[in-house]
């Protein structure tokens, strides 16, 4: 009745999932048991849970990707402890099987379900916004997507307490993954919560491109889009492109698994190598999933605070589409130790390196665009600033590995983890902060707190570089990843560096809460009256803070590259705004409960799947199908919001705008 499931899956023996899995569910009941007592519920369902609005679904991906970030850096501290105490006779207090699996959910957290969620709802709050329309191509499927990624992290965090992660690493290699050396539920919770978020992932990407190429203002060509539209549009065609090669994969995977296939197992004619070369195909792409739209949000950064147009724009579309393409040429630089041969190496060692060029050609448009400017040092500008240090360190490391012989040395070691931890944190993370910080006022109607923002940044980058200049250090000394214990005594300063450079972090964490504490109690003195609190550049800045669910009350007409900028200049000099526009009934989708339901039998799929219930499964997915069909058959899709009810909240938007101009005659200045 129950598959493999069975009490012993729970780790009876085992204090730090039993004891993290009860904080987590009281933790979790706590805040249930507050929203029924407050009567929270009919609201979370009407205007979040159902929700389509693409600024509500951006900020439930982003509210997501924190939560997960946190439970990701909980992995952290216990691994950095472990190898800080694990050293010389002492084994430390994590026996090698809970290792094993800390630095494999660690790592399939922060790529799933931290990074990929924070970049995906930023981007599904801000593309709609700059390219003047009213939602993405496909609301409700958005939500969907929302709902399926979220399955997959609640699948991940199952894990816990229920049977066990898998011990394989983030990309989980072939054979080891196989049953008969991975004989447990590990992998199939692995497999079974990357497919089904993946499937929104894929989702979410065809919604995001589909909304770029069909879905903008009248007047906003190609060449006018913001920076962060062009780089979202690369990281979106990717997704199209690579995640089936990632379903694919894992659906091979599984067929071994579950029916005996033998796709990558050598014995009955597979090949273990064919799994390395299939899940990099999808892998490195990803990696520039994850950083594109960074570049967007640093390139918006840059240009505001710097008071200037983004330097050379057109050559930073052409370096974003060359990354693209080429993104798909280098995967192979992940094993060159697999002995493809000297040829096929240096090949795909000089394609690494060529990646380096449009790279660079972004770096120096960011310093361009702040020579000469008047650069004003606000919270997302010194993220920004950091992070541009910070990732040439971390591209110049991997040109380094890119060369053959010198990564035959460096491959597997702890250089590498420095590597893609000084891009994945100093880009996409850095990047998804300042996008935080900068968008945050345009959806919540105030700015964060200013003073324990830059706080959090000076914490965060100074632990950053304490546990990671020490991981350079000793990986080129010979130190292996992934080591549950370690032999060599000399390596401990610097291990105690970076167990020290954690908590440094963890501060920098506990400060980022803190400012969003003092921010929300200080709302009234933050509040953003005029939409356009830092002086910005694009649409998004032009619309009232929140912005209302239409988004614009006429859809602007853009008449050149920075479309608002323009329009705002001619304002200020005129003192006056533009004509009133004839406002017209706004036609809005409907609220749908399809992604929750979609989810909640997901979920039941899923778990069913890993723990072989077969009817639970079946079951399930007749109640998925049967919801997309009911969907598929509803009467009624929109609903229209009247003409005088957008006049009146447009006419506000406007009265504050004249207010704000009002202001500047009498001689204030607007932006610091
Ligand atoms: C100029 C740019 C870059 C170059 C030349 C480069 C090069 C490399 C090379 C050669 C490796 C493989 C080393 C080995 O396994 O021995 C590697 C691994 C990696 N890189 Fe980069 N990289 C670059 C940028 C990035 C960016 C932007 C990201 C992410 C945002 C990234 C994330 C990673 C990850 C996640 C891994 C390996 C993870 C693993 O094995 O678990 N890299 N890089
Ligand atoms: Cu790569």
């Amino acid at each position: 009745m129950l598959g493999k499931l069975s009490w012993d899956a729970i780790p009876w023996s085992q204090p730090i999932p039993l004891v993290a899995g009860a904080m987590v569910g009281f933790v979790l009941a706590g805040v249930l048991g507050w929203i029924t007592v407050k009567g929270h519920w009919p609201y979370l369902w009407r205007e979040w849970i159902t929700s389509v609005d693409h600024k509500r679904i951006g900020v439930m991906y982003i509210i997501l990707a924190l939560v997960m970030l946190i439970r990701g850096f909980t992995d952290a501290i216990l691994m950095r402890t472990q190898q800080a105490v694990a050293i010389g006779h002492n084994p430390g207090f994590l026996p090698p099987e809970h290792y094993d699996q800390l630095f494999t959910a660690h790592g399939t957290i922060m790529i799933f379900f931290g990074a990929m969620p924070m970049v995906i709802g930023l981007m599904n709050f801000v593309l709609p916004l700059q390219l003047g329309v009213r939602d993405v191509a496909f609301p409700t499927l958005n939500s969907v997507s929302f709902w399926l990624t979220a399955v997959g992290a609640l699948l991940v965090n199952m894990s816990l307490v229920i049977g066990e992660f898998a011990r394989t690493g983030w990309v989980p290699y072939a054979p080891l993954s196989e049953t008969t050396y991975s004989p447990g539920v590990g992998v199939d919770y692995y497999l079974w919560a990357i497919q089904i978020s993946g499937i929104g992932t894929l989702m979410s990407g065809v919604n995001l491109v589909t909304t770029i190429l069909k879905m903008r203002a009248p007047g906003m060509g190609y060449l006018r889009m913001p920076m962060f539209c062009w780089t979202s549009l690369a990281s979106n065609l990717l997704i199209v492109a690579a995640f089936p090669i990632l379903t694919a994969t894992l659906a091979m995977l599984t067929l071994d698994r579950y029916f005996g296939f033998h796709f990558f197992t050598t014995d009955a004619g597979g090949n273990a190598m064919m799994f390395m070369n299939l899940i990099w195909s999808w892998g490195h792409p990803e990696v520039y999933i994850l950083i594109l739209p960074a570049f967007g949000i640093f390139s918006e950064v840059f240009a505001t605070f710097s008071g200037k147009p983004l330097f050379g724009y057109r050559s930073m579309v052409l370096a974003t589409m060359s990354i693209c393409v080429l993104a798909f040429m280098v995967w192979l630089h992940h094993f060159f130790t697999m002995g493809a041969g000297g040829d096929v190496n240096a090949v795909f060692g000089i394609m690494t390196s060529i990646v380096a060029i449009p790279t660079g050609v972004k770096v120096f448009n960011w310093i361009f665009t702040m020579y000469g400017g008047r650069v004003r040092y606000a919270t997302p500008m010194l993220w920004a600033i950091a992070f541009v240090s910070t990732f040439v360190i971390g591209g110049m490391t991997g040109v380094l590995m890119a060369v053959p012989p010198a990564d035959f040395m460096l491959h597997n070691s702890m250089f590498l983890v420095a590597h893609f931890h000084n891009v994945i944190v100093g880009g996409t993370i850095f990047g998804a902060f300042a996008g935080m910080i900068y968008w945050f006022p345009k959806a919540f109607g105030f700015s964060l707190d200013e003073t324990w923002g830059k706080r959090a940044f000076w914490l965060s980058l100074t632990g950053f570089f304490m546990v990671f200049i020490p991981f350079y250090i000793v990986g080129l000394q010979g130190m292996q990843r992934r080591l549950q214990h370690v032999n060599v005594v000399e390596w401990a300063p610097w291990l105690y560096a970076a167990l020290a450079g954690v908590f440094v972090m963890a501060l920098g964490v506990l400060a980022q809460i803190t400012q969003l504490v003092v921010s929300i109690r200080n709302r009234e003195a933050l509040r953003d009256h005029t939409g356009d609190p830092w002086n910005g550049r694009s649409l998004e800045w032009s619309m009232a803070s929140p912005p209302p669910v239409f988004n614009f009350a006429v859809l602007p007409d853009v008449t050149g590259e920075e479309s608002y900028w323009g329009i705002k200049q001619a304002a200020i000099e005129s003192q006056r705004l533009g004509p009133e526009p004839k406002y017209e009934a706004i036609e809005m989708p409907r609220n749908s409960p399809t992604g929750f339901v979609v989810a909640f039998f997901s979920t039941a799929i899923g778990f069913a799947l890993i723990w072989h219930i077969w009817w639970l499964a079946a079951t399930g997915l007749v109640g998925a199908y049967a919801t997309f069909v009911i969907f598929a058959w509803r009467n009624h899709e929109e609903y229209e919001i009247p003409a005088e009810e957008v006049a009146r909240i447009d006419r506000r938007r406007r009265s504050a705008r004249e207010a704000a101009l009002e202001r500047q005659r009498a001689g204030e200045r607007l932006f610091a």
